[in-house]
This record gives C-alpha cells, structure tokens and sequence, in this order.
C-alpha cells in the first residue's frame, strides 16, 4: 500500500511543531466548544485532537494517564472520592478505578461530544466511564468544583492546552476553588505543559499552588507525542507528600512503579529553578 503524504501537525509555538503521518480522518466535528478530530495515524495508532493540539494517542496514553492518576492517588494513604476536572476521554478515570479505596469518581467534563468520540473510538481508553462507582456530569468543572466544597479527598485537573476552553483551569482562582472542595488532608494534581516551551506558565502555576497549599511539588513524565517529549504535573496537598510513599497498592501499569513515583520529582536544574528549588 502506498505511504499516505498527509501530515498532523501541532504547533506548539511559530518556531516549534510536532508531525505524524496520517493514514486517514475518522472523524471531524465542530463542538459547542471546540474542534474535536480523530486520526489513524501510522506510527501511534488512533489520535485525538482537540483544536489542533495532541490530547491522547493509542500508543503512548499510558504515561499520561498513569502519571496524571497515580502519583497523587498514591501520595493519598486512602483515597476515596475522586474528582476528575476535564478529562472527557476517560483514560483518568479508568486509572482512578484500579484503586480498591475509591468508592465514587466523578468526571466533570464540559463537552459531552469528546466523551462520545472517545467511547466510540478509543473503547481501551473510555472503558471506565461505565463503572457503577463513576459519576459522569457533563458540566463546567470550574462551577462543579465551586458548588462542591470539603468532598474529595483527590481532584485531578486534566485539561487540554491553556487556550480556550481551559483557561480558567490555570487560574489562582482555581485552585482556591480546589483547595476548598478538597477534605481537610486532601490533594490535588494537574497537568501542567512542557518545562522546554511553557516556562511562564510552569512559574506562574507553581506559584500559584504553593500560595494556596502548604506543600507544592513539581513532576515530570515522558509523553513522547506531546511537544518536547518532557511533561510535568503539578501537585497542592495540603498534609501529605509523595516522598512518603513507601509501596504501591496498583500493580497494572504499565509506566508507573515505585521507583517512577519518586524519581519523577527529580528534577533537572532548569526545572529546579523555574519553581525556585
Ligand atoms: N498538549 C497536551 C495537553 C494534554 C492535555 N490533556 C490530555 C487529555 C488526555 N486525557
């Protein structure tokens, strides 16, 4: 069969961009809210995108979900009500469930099309919103967190890039809002962009959480199809700390493990300095 010559392309900043070859357009639409696209691509299986950004691909999805998920479900000695802000396609959400403590995860996803899409075209992604224990709202989860107050013990932001729809998802503002619907031991973690290209926004955000919570920490992972390959999480807790994790309770993973929990908070010098460590 003859190479297709068509081309994703994401671009990060007007010097830098990320390219896979497509083998074809599943699916196209124009949401409430944005532009949701689906590719086959040759080297990393089915692509969602979300206004041009690179939101999840078949092949590489573990590493964000299982590090968006397990390193602040873990850093939790009993983890039992989850809140997931964004996160419509469900790979958050099917790691929350591997935890046996979690007794209700609710996702508050804004648009209710990248639910459907993901159900329909990244099943192994989506498979745990059918769970009796999740609660799927398709709602604002900035207001969802603001009508919620002293309820979970973890929330988990996992939004898309900080344009759009998402804005208010990086706003101080935001995690008071957090801070104040999580118990009184609870904790929080975000995605928050590459330290190579979002270094603005890493130091913005950082500060930010480490002036509403006591403990802030920053984390890497390596999500190859996501610009410059590092990408980091942002954790507020407000009693316990990850370096206190001493044994994993999920053994089905595929990324995450003890020694990955602790050395993703090694951080290299640049990154030290952007959250002034
Ligand atoms: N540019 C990538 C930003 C990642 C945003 N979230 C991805 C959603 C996957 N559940």
């Amino acid at each position: 069969m003859a190479q297709s010559n068509l081309w994703f392309t994401e671009l990060q900043n007007e010097n830098l961009s990320i390219g896979l070859r497509i083998e074809k357009t599943i699916h196209s639409e124009r949401t409430e809210f944005q532009q949701l696209d689906v590719y086959q691509t040759a080297q990393y299986g089915k692509l969602l995108v979300l206004d041009g950004c690179v939101m999840t691909t078949d092949r590489d999805e573990f590493v964000y979900h299982e590090m968006l998920a397990h390193v602040p479900l873990h850093t939790h000695p009993n983890p039992k009500r989850v809140l997931v802000v964004g996160g419509g396609d469900g790979g958050i959400i099917r790691e929350v469930i591997k935890h046996p403590s979690v007794e209700r995860a609710v996702l508050a996803e804004i648009d209710g099309r990248v639910i459907e899409a993901s159900k329909t075209y990244f099943p192994q992604i989506a498979a745990g919103l059918s769970d009796p224990r999740v609660d799927v709202q398709v709602v604002d989860g900035i207001r969802y967190v603001e009508e919620h107050p002293g309820e979970f013990d973890v929330i988990l932001i996992d939004s898309t890039d900080p344009v759009g729809p998402a804005v208010g998802l990086f706003s101080k503002s935001f995690y008071e809002s957090v801070f104040a619907a999580l118990k009184p031991d609870g904790l929080m973690a975000a995605q928050t962009e590459s330290p190579f290209v979002n270094q603005e926004l890493i130091r913005r955000v950082y500060g930010d959480v480490a002036r509403t919570f006591p403990i802030a920490k920053l984390y890497l992972a390596f999500v190859p199809t996501y610009p410059t390959g590092m990408w980091s999480f942002t954790m507020g807790s407000k009693t316990h700390r990850p370096e206190d994790v001493k044994a994993v309770r999920v053994e089905d993973t595929k990324y995450y493990n003890l020694g990955i929990h602790h050395a993703a908070f090694a951080l290299p010098n640049f990154a030290k300095e952007l959250v002034g460590e």
